[in-house]
């Protein structure tokens, strides 16, 4: 009897281990493209930063000509540490700095030009920026990138083959002697007119041809094949199509990089990626604290507000892209205390609002999961960990995924995200929060990605649910977390008209206290109840308060000299003088154009300011359209007491102007004047009209 019972045992207890042990369910097949290792790392920063510093920090422009001697280069202070202490504060993981901008000049003493710091009384020639960067991002284990721009308004060789072998020179430099460096970074920016070594001439080129970028990015490689290739060219990363810092909410970082190397591919498509891409070509989404790239003094107090600071970080970042957010260097070599300020307030924003994860204790249940194999449980995506998901099977894509809490639950954020090691798949999903045993829908969305935070605002939710409705194949979600982020409220806006009336504007359910003396303002200063009149000059300052809460914003400041009432465009040698009041309305968004197929450019507008005012400036605001048509790109500005006597005070180019449609501002020395003279010489694309914004100057007091 023992004899046959031993073999029935065996048998059966066979069959417990075969069954328990049952073959794992293969993980889903990638959906190509697929990212490298390389990427993968690059999309685990999340946010860097930018430094602009080079002669234009001395020469208070944006795009230098190729001509401005190396000898300006003379910062007082600099200390690259204290960037690096103020970027790692910020909670960004590296700096890119702009080795070589437009105008040629070397931040590094390269052996292949006398265009460098090298020529500079900065350390009496013996510095090197690009070294002490290098030094810092070390020692606050921060990692280095480069901008080296194609584009050298300085080169004598540029356009020919000369310059290549010149560019290529410089970027082994850089790419050998300072260590590793995670991105490299090729502005689009390219070809024009420049000094070019005193030929003072245009030159273009054909940038995709010209360069070999096949050729270029293959030595980038070999010298240094950690390094992240990013702009022009067959590169690893793309631009986002703006200098706003904004991706699309659709966001694929797919491209269909051969058709844009073929030119078939409108920059403004970036924003969005190609569902159909066949490369990944994630975006990266740069913009910069201030208006302008470089430090300009006047820009202090045009510091981007903090609102707008955080919404860009939930626009590109909770977009799918990265945050490339530049810091203008100032003229002490330092980031100026403006900047560090507004840092340290977004650090600290950014820190609150993802304090406590809300779904980690949650009960966690999916409509689908992969082969029913714990290896793809739903509970994946609360667990924290980097390197498993919630799967479903190969023929599911859409299904739902829900959180139930242990009581009602505070939450204003959600961020997703996929496994991208597999693929970019979600093509559209939802969210519904069970607040008081009622499904709601509380947002309807495209695309996740490597990361998707979506921002509304506070429910009291019993249960929250995903629905993922589409998708490129079955869904691989790595985390879904869930925040309570502190209220923001947003700090008012201030607008004057001509005739010195100004209006403040918050969010309905919020009150706003102001000042007019440039004091702060407190809960005891004034209480804005209408729009009313102040035409001398004067510096406004309000808050918003939330009174439920008992919340302030941050202050917003303007400032302004006399009202333009007395202003009058009083003659232009086109458009319609009828409605020309619109450049001096006080409101840039009306606007009023000049030239056309008849009246080439250039074009001039007279304007009388009234009365006799000092004035160290003008503005010039262009037209804020997307797609950036109608604007200055040349310029010439001239004062007159009496309107027959000219004294031209400013002329030259809007640097940038297409890529970032800024106010733009020009100084010049002090004087007496009542009567402008505008002369729009030449815009962007060569078009024969061109649309102002706003015209205003800068009073001296
Ligand atoms: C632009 C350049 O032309 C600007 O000067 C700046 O460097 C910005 C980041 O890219 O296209």
């Amino acid at each position: 009897m023992i004899k046959n019972i031993i073999p029935s045992i065996l048998i059966a207890s066979a069959l417990v281990f075969f069954s328990s042990c049952k073959t794992p369910v293969a993980p889903p097949t990638a959906i190509t493209p697929i990212p490298s290792e390389k990427q993968l790392k690059w999309h685990d920063m999340q946010f860097y930063a930018f430094t602009h510093f080079s002669l234009n920090t001395f020469t208070n422009k944006e795009w230098g000509y190729g001509d401005e001697s190396p000898e300006l280069f003379n910062p007082s202070a600099l200390d690259t540490r204290q960037w690096a202490r103020i970027v790692k504060e910020a909670g960004m993981k590296g700096i890119i700095i702009t080795a070589k901008h437009h105008d040629g000049f070397c931040l590094w003493p390269s052996a292949y030009t006398e265009r460098s710091v090298k020529n500079s009384p900065w350390k009496n020639g013996q510095g090197d920026v690009v070294k002490e960067l290098a030094e810092a991002c070390k020692e606050y284990g921060l990692k280095l990138g480069i901008y080296l721009s194609p584009w050298d308004r300085n080169h004598p060789e540029y356009g020919k083959p000369g310059y290549i072998t010149y560019f290529r020179n410089q970027l082994k430099e850089l790419l050998t002697n300072y260590g590793d460096v995670f991105e490299i970074w090729f502005d689009g920016a390219n070809g024009g007119d420049g000094y070019y070594g005193g030929a003072n001439e245009m030159r273009k080129i054909n940038t995709l041809e010209y360069y070999n970028w096949e050729e270029t990015y293959k030595m980038i490689y070999d010298l240094s094949p950690n390094t992240l290739t990013w702009g022009v060219g067959p590169s690893e990363a793309r631009w986002i199509g703006n200098e706003e810092g904004r991706a699309g909410k659709t966001n694929w970082a797919p491209l269909r990089q051969k058709d844009e190397l073929a030119g078939k591919v409108h920059y403004t498509e970036f924003m969005q990626g190609h569902i159909d891409g066949e490369k990944w070509v994630p975006g990266e989404a740069d913009v910069s604290t201030r208006p302008g790239w470089f430090y300009h003094e006047v820009e202090d107090d045009k510091v981007r507000p903090i609102e707008e600071m955080v919404d860009i970080y939930y626009e590109s970042i909770g977009r799918n892209a990265n945050l490339l957010l530049n810091i203008p260097i100032d003229k002490r070599g330092l980031v100026n205390e403006h900047d560090e300020a507004r840092l340290k307030e977004l650090a600290a924003i950014i820190k609150a609002d993802f304090k406590t994860e809300l779904l980690v204790n949650s009960k966690v249940s999916a409509t689908d999961v992969r082969g029913n194999d714990d290896t793809y449980a739903a509970e994946n995506v609360i667990n924290n960990q980097k390197d498993n998901y919630w799967a479903t099977n190969d023929s599911i894509k859409s299904a739902s995924i829900t959180f139930e809490f242990n009581q009602p639950t505070d939450i204003n954020r959600l961020l997703l995200q996929e496994y991208v090691k597999l693929g970019q798949r979600v093509k559209t999903f939802n969210v519904q929060a069970n607040i008081n045993g009622v499904w709601k829908t509380i947002a309807n969305e495209t695309t996740i990605g490597y990361k998707r935070i979506l921002r509304f605002p506070r429910i009291k939710a019993n249960a929250i649910k995903v629905n993922i409705t589409d998708a490129k194949g079955c869904l691989v979600i790595s985390a879904i977390k869930a925040y309570n982020a502190p209220t923001l409220v947003h700090s008012p806006s201030i607008a004057r008209n001509k005739n010195g009336l100004v209006t403040l504007t918050t969010n309905k359910k919020n009150k706003i206290f102001y000042t007019l003396d440039g004091s702060t303002p407190t809960i005891n200063s004034l209480l804005y109840k209408k729009p009313f009149i102040y035409n001398e000059a004067v510096k406004i300052k309000a808050i918003s308060f939330n009174s439920q809460e008992n919340i302030f914003s941050a202050v917003t400041a303007s400032n302004y000299g006399k009202s333009k009432e007395k202003w009058k465009v009083v003659t232009a040698t086109s458009g319609d003088l009828n409605t020309a009041d619109k450049i001096i309305d006080g409101n840039p968004r009306t606007t009023w154009g000049l030239g056309s197929d008849e009246h080439k450019l250039p074009q001039e507008i007279i304007i009388d300011m009234g009365s006799q005012l000092t004035i160290n400036g003008f503005t010039y605001f262009p037209q804020q359209v997307g797609s950036n048509l109608y604007l200055i790109s040349k310029y010439e500005f001239y004062t007159s007491i009496n309107k027959t006597k000219w004294i031209k005070q400013s002329a030259g180019e809007f640097s940038n102007i297409k890529n970032n449609p800024i106010e733009q501002i020009k100084t010049f020395k002090s004087c007496k004047a009542r009567y402008l003279k505008f002369v729009a010489k030449a815009s962007i694309g060569n078009s024969n009209s061109v649309a102002i914004g706003e015209i205003g100057v800068l009073e001296d007091k």
